[in-house]
């Protein structure tokens, strides 16, 4: 579904108004229920919405949940050029709704092997318990993907640029043959964002995304979004809804203003982390940089043809392994040691210790997750500013 403005007029305007007393700016809508006049209106509203045509709010958990979510995922579904969305309360409760209403017991998941700890938790830990079977495959190698799918496989799950390695995998093709063999495809979209990525159009069946980072952009909020057809969505709406992780008012309140400066923001992002990977990347205590804008990132030309950016994250491996990157960790003033990423701020982290710990040792080292990997949120401060941080830094380490 392509859209009819720009992607910054989208960011901008994509959901607003209707509101009453003529308010500029989208009210929170701080309420859990919603009053009927009558049980003939009650009923109504249950069925189709107070008139016809009209979206049927009735109870905060059930979608649409409230107009201020409403304009929310009107906003991030006119971005990800989807037909609808579901505004989850975290981007594991996103995934969560995605399995839950998509696999049973006896199907397959194929997931890509490098994705965030928690959806490795998820994948790994959760869903055998229910009798989903799950393989976790380099899919930055279609021909493993073509020999990792089975009979069973019902989704082909991708993370593309991965966390942490920014390993790149060809969306488009693996989303071709996942439908041959029968199987939805998934693609966390949380690394890219829509600004510099849009996997609906390379042909996914679904997005999810953490609003945790980019969406939200301050560090001040956990939510989560899939984004997808609109008979996906409808679908996936009573098993969300059973589930119960909706997203909160306040939280859909900050998404929707987060990405009026979506585009902004991410071009800054992007710029300041291409400088910063340079940066790394000549400097003599640093063995590699992962940063899908550098030639030497080995999906380079895939990132080129498949993003319009590379985004504000990349990870390195230092020099002195652990110890040498714990020194260089401790020793910044600018750059905060935090989890999470997609903040204004620039957040580092040591994803063997961290975010991936949950993953056993054998299958981080294989994936490039080594003790000596360091992984940088690059914000969007004045870029100078980071990298003499990061210089100071280094000289300690
Ligand atoms: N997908 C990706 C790619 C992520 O990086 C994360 C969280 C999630 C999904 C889950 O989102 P959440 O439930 O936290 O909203 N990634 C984190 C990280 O790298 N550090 O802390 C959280």
């Amino acid at each position: 579904m392509k859209n009819e403005t720009g992607f910054g007029t989208a960011c901008v305007h994509a959901g607003e108004g209707h509101n009453p007393f003529g308010a500029h700016a989208t009210p929170i809508y701080q309420t859990s229920t919603y009053v009927f006049e009558d049980t003939e209106q009650a009923a109504a509203v249950f069925t189709r919405g107070r008139k016809a045509g009209e979206p049927q709010y009735r109870y905060i958990r059930s979608p649409p949940n409230s107009p201020t979510h409403a304009a929310f995922i009107e906003k991030i579904r006119t971005l990800e050029e989807g037909g609808a969305g579901l505004a989850l309360s975290s981007g594991m409760a996103a995934e969560t709704a995605m399995v839950l209403s998509q696999l049973k017991k006896g199907d397959h998941l194929l997931s890509t092997d490098t994705v965030y700890g928690g959806t490795y938790g998820l994948f790994s830990s959760v869903l055998p318990r229910f009798g989903i079977d799950v393989s976790f495959v380099d899919t930055t190698d279609i021909e493993k993907v073509k020999a990792g799918l089975q009979e069973n496989t019902r989704m082909v799950f991708l993370e593309s640029p991965a966390n942490p390695t920014l390993a790149i995998c060809e969306i488009r093709e693996i989303c071709r043959i996942a439908r041959e063999a029968g199987a939805i495809s998934v693609v966390d979209n949380t690394f890219a964002t829509p600004f510099f990525q849009r996997p609906l159009a390379l042909g996914a069946d679904a997005v999810v995304e953490s609003c945790t980072k980019y969406i939200g952009g301050h560090g001040d909020l956990l939510g989560g979004v899939v984004v997808s057809s609109e008979e996906l969505i409808a679908g996936m709406t009573r098993p969300t809804l059973l589930a119960g992780g909706t997203m909160g008012t306040h939280e859909a309140w900050l998404c929707l203003r987060g990405l009026k400066t979506l585009h902004i923001r991410m071009e800054r992002h992007a710029r300041n982390a291409m400088h910063v990977a340079q940066f790394l990347e000549d400097h003599t205590k640093v063995v590699r940089v992962n940063y899908p804008g550098l030639a030497s990132h080995p999906q380079h030309e895939l990132a080129k043809r498949q993003m319009s950016g590379f985004s504000g994250m990349l990870s390195f491996e230092i020099k002195g392994g652990i110890e040498a990157g714990r020194k260089l960790m401790n020793g910044l003033e600018i750059c905060s040691l935090a989890v999470s990423l997609g903040t204004v701020d620039t957040l580092i982290e040591h994803p063997a210790s961290m975010t991936h710990a949950a993953m056993p040792r054998e299958m981080r080292v294989q994936l490039g997750i080594t003790d000596g990997l360091v992984r940088i949120s690059v914000g969007i401060e004045d870029v100078e500013d980071i990298v003499a941080d990061l210089a100071r830094g280094l000289e300690k380490a």
